[in-house]
């Protein structure tokens, strides 16, 4: 099989590159390991910047975002018993719309389909070759039988475990790397969310977040140890943990029911450079991580897309230079991005061997933060997402 573009993994990135550059002619194959349900089950992110909701727009994937999706004017910090709320419509111009990450990928699931596009699920051995030439191809076992995919380029858009920046020589990529000493544990359950906007709980016994996915579906996080495991949490256990990390009057309205995902995810800091090796490009988490604290993870996969679309857009029509600028370009917003992530993180989350101290230095930023619009507006235009340059 022949295609001008080869793209692993059927994640956010991979479906929306695979749907805007077949929205330019640009024929591509999709090639994933899981089945679309194992994809699906995946229950990740919950915001999305205006950036990422504009590029669904022009990928044509968006009508029920606009329908189901909540448009977020603001943003809730709680410490010290408080809540504060962040006004992130009157610091920037801009809001943030919550709409889940499963959604998004049904979304691009549908359209692929509706438009008869190539996609292989459940590709077992999956491997990328001679992307240092100028014949690069994919090649995977699907049915017991193996498959070979010529292509001009080669979209490593397979996330942290894949097998795309693994297969770049160790001497020609370099790994940055910071892991946290602690977790995030996630429960989904269909009850009416505690608040109409997220809040981001900084508290002694650990971080929260009260998130949600519609007005009858809501999303918790409690920072756990790393040593935690799913098991050890039963529903109770969590719902009376989240009760003691919020003010009691917000905890007093929280509604409680059965969690219908519970999961745990590690968090880190990473990034891979540069994020092109010849003819095979890293999109999204194949090149980078964020802890979810700043919900920046799926909006960078996005602007990857935007960039490395343009990039191939140009370069099919002619211009070959845009494509040269593609790594350069998405790593000055990764970095900025990660930056913003990791200062959410320290900020709000109890670390294990911080002496009174941080502590106190945690307090006084929080402190600083609410008496200034200045440094407001520094979080604000951070949270809702810096421009696509
Ligand atoms: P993905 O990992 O989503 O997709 C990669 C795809 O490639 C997968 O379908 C995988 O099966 C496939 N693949 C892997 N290896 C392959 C191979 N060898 N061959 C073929 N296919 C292969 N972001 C937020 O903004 N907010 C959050 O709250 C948040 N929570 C998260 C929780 C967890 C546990 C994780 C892991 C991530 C979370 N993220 C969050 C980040 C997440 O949303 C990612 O940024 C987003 O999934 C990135 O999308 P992709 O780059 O497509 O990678
Ligand atoms: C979520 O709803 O899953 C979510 C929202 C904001 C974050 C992280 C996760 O910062």
């Amino acid at each position: 099989m022949k295609t001008q573009v080869a793209i692993i993994g059927a994640g956010p990135s991979g479906l929306l590159l695979g749907q805007l550059l077949a929205k330019s002619g640009i024929s591509n194959t999709v090639i994933e390991q899981r089945s679309p349900d194992y994809v699906l089950g995946r229950i990740r992110a919950g915001v999305l910047e205006q950036t990422t909701v504009d590029l669904l727009d022009t990928a044509g994937v968006a009508a029920r975002m606009h329908q189901e999706g909540l448009p977020h004017d603001g943003v809730e910090l709680c410490f010290g018993g408080e809540r504060h709320r962040i006004d992130l419509l009157g610091l920037t111009g801009k809001r943030v719309m919550v709409y889940g990450q499963t959604e998004v990928t049904r979304d691009l699931m549908a359209a692929r389909s509706a438009a008869g596009l190539s996609t292989v699920y459940q590709a077992d051995e999956v491997a990328v070759h001679d992307f240092d030439s100028a014949s690069p191809s994919v090649s995977y076992l699907k049915d017991r039988v193996r498959h070979t995919v010529q292509a001009d380029f080669i979209a490593g858009c397979d996330g942290f475990h894949g097998i795309c920046r693994a297969s770049v020589p160790g001497a020609a990529i370099s790994l940055h790397e910071k892991v946290y000493p602690f977790g995030w544990l996630g429960v989904l359950a269909d009850v009416p969310p505690v608040s109409p906007e997220l809040i981001y709980v900084q508290h002694e016994r650990g971080f929260a977040l009260c998130s949600q996915r519609s007005k009858a579906r809501s999303r918790y996080y409690l920072q756990c140890a790393l040593s935690d495991e799913v098991a050890q949490w039963s529903d109770e256990a969590f719902w009376d943990e989240l009760k003691r990390r919020l003010p009691q009057a917000t905890a007093a309205q929280l509604q409680t029911g059965p969690a219908i995902e519970k999961s745990i995810a590690p968090l880190r800091s990473f990034v891979a450079e540069p994020m092109r090796f010849g003819s095979l490009f890293l999109v999204g988490d194949a090149a980078h991580i964020v802890p979810p604290t700043g919900a920046k993870g799926l909006n960078l996969a996005a602007s990857d897309v935007a960039y490395l679309w343009q990039a191939m857009h140009s370069y099919y029509a002619g211009k070959h230079s845009e494509i040269e600028h593609y790594s350069a370009r998405a790593l000055a917003r990764i970095w900025k991005a990660e930056r913003f992530s990791w200062w959410m993180t320290s900020l709000m989350h109890q670390f294990p061997d911080a002496g009174s101290f941080a502590q106190k230095m945690q307090r006084a930023e929080l402190d600083y933060l609410l008496g200034s619009q200045a440094a407001m507006t520094v979080l604000a235009e951070n949270y809702v997402g810096l421009p696509l340059a």
